[in-house]
């Protein structure tokens, strides 16, 4: 299952999450890291609260250092956030030599609407404290984080900055079920670029049933 890379080598492509918390980012990303060696980097394993971007992003970097494609994992619900990301990777591409292809997932095609809100509440409260930062919390703390997140959403807008420097932006609509919108990126990669990504039935099960058993790394202490 190798990508097909150009002839330069120096395509890298970044896998940007638009979502909130539950909508199965982890999830997806896990799934899809296992099945083709992609790598992962989430923002919820930094614990440092003073310089955690440029933590992030130096692991990006590092990431990049490794894989041809990597994901990033945070919800970047914000232009803030993906003009941050962007500038960010834009420094990197030009350091390394690299020509990034900035690809948007969209976990909220519809905005937060009624029926995702009820996906991702229920899917957090089964999580229960298997999640590095959200644990040891009651059901309305819980809440009231997760509306956070809703309040502040901003939809993906390609028509203008930040958001026009996506490439590409597959829609996986968090209410259809995180394992359907791993075909769903495999399927749009495929079509988008000159990549030759298989999905075998029993891999995508397996990888996907080791996914949801995932175990967070919880900080220490
Ligand atoms: P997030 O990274 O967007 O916050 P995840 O941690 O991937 O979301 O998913 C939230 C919870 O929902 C996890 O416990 C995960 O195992 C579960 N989950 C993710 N996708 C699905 C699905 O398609 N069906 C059922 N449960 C799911």
């Amino acid at each position: 299952l190798q990508l097909q890379i150009n002839e330069k080598g120096t395509d890298k492509y970044v896998l940007i999450p638009v979502a909130t918390i539950g909508c199965g980012k982890t999830t997806v990303a896990l799934t899809l890291a296992s099945l083709y060696g992609w790598g992962h980097v989430q923002n919820d394993d930094v614990s440092s609260k003073s310089g955690k971007f440029r933590t992030f992003s130096n692991r990006i970097s590092q990431a990049f250092s490794e894989h041809d494609v990597v994901i990033v994992d945070r919800n970047n619900h914000q232009f803030r956030e993906r003009q941050q990301l962007f500038e960010a990777m834009d420094l990197m591409a030009d350091a390394n030599g690299y020509d990034m292809h900035y690809i948007g997932l969209d976990f909220l095609p519809n905005g937060p609407a009624q029926k995702e809100w009820e996906v991702t509440l229920s899917r957090v409260m089964n999580r229960g404290d298997n999640h590095q930062t959200i644990r040891n919390m009651d059901r309305p703390a819980v809440e009231a984080i997760m509306k956070g997140f809703r309040g502040r959403y901003q939809p993906i807008t390609v028509a203008k900055e930040p958001d026009s420097n996506f490439e590409l932006v597959i829609d996986v609509n968090c209410a259809r079920g995180s394992k359907d919108n791993v075909t769903a990126v495999v399927s749009a990669l495929n079509d988008a670029y000159d990549m030759d990504l298989e999905t075998k039935p029993e891999e995508l099960n397996a990888a996907f049933s080791a996914a949801l058993e995932h175990k967070a790394k919880i900080p220490v202490g």
